[in-house]
């Protein structure tokens, strides 16, 4: 079998994604570290963003058909249901997450702490502001799907879980979305279940080079 290779830095969301995917289903792989819009990501990425995989002659972009690869190729519990109205359920919030929640709420506001573009480095307060009130509805409608049953699908861990972890995480670290999550009591619950699963531990990120932790002040 050849090496499966996750590309990708590993403070990427969606690397840790795709981690997650593999813990999970207990396939061995190989990080290798690398940034996006470089050369190796722009061969395989037309928009040269991470993560990307290498398997023999299997070249793949995008996290989710990189964990549907994962999930069809090798053995081991599958991240998605079969189940053809839990599989919808599942990249129902797959998508949710993904074409809502984060391009479009959560990465600005993750961006304007991690890379605000100020000029003396500090946070990008309007952008914090301008997103604050979408985060506010986001988190509430999050808190409302896990309510039930600990899970955005079924009462099991699926791939829609495992893509909301990552971004959850930086957002539990920042200061305004931190304590909005933890004001969602079925959400935070939800956090702190899943935070502690292996698969999810077992592929933690080290913080971004130059930093000692995630937490950021305001
Ligand atoms: N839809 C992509 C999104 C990947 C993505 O946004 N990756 C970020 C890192 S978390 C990236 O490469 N950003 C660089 C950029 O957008 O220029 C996926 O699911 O893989």
């Amino acid at each position: 079998m050849p090496e499966l290779q996750i590309i990708g830095v590993p403070q990427s969301n969606y690397v840790w994604v795709v981690r997650i995917a593999c813990h999970e289903k207990r396939v061995p792989y190989t990080l290798l570290p690398v940034m996006p819009h470089t050369p190796e990501i722009d061969a395989i990425h037309a928009l040269g963003k991470i993560p990307a995989l290498r398997h023999g002659d299997v070249v793949l972009a995008e996290s989710r058909a990189i964990c549907c690869y994962i999930d069809h190729a090798f053995d081991g519990p599958p991240l998605a249901p079969r189940f053809p109205v839990e599989s919808a359920l599942t990249e129902q919030w797959i998508s949710i997450v993904n074409t809502h929640f984060d391009v479009l709420v959560a990465r600005p506001y993750v961006r304007a702490y991690f890379f605000p573009g100020t000029a003396d480095g500090t946070p990008n307060r309007p952008v914090i502001e301008t997103t604050l009130p979408k985060l506010e509805a986001q988190f509430a409608m999050l808190d409302r799907a896990v309510a039930e049953t600990g899970h955005l699908v079924g009462d099991r861990f699926t791939l829609a879980d495992m893509n909301l972890l990552p971004m959850l995480f930086y957002l539990h670290h920042l200061p305004e979305s931190g304590v909005m999550v933890r004001r969602n009591a079925s959400l935070e619950a939800y956090y702190e279940r899943h935070m502690a699963r292996v698969s999810v531990k077992d592929a933690l990120p080290p913080p971004f080079p130059g930093r000692t932790s995630w937490s950021v002040e305001g």
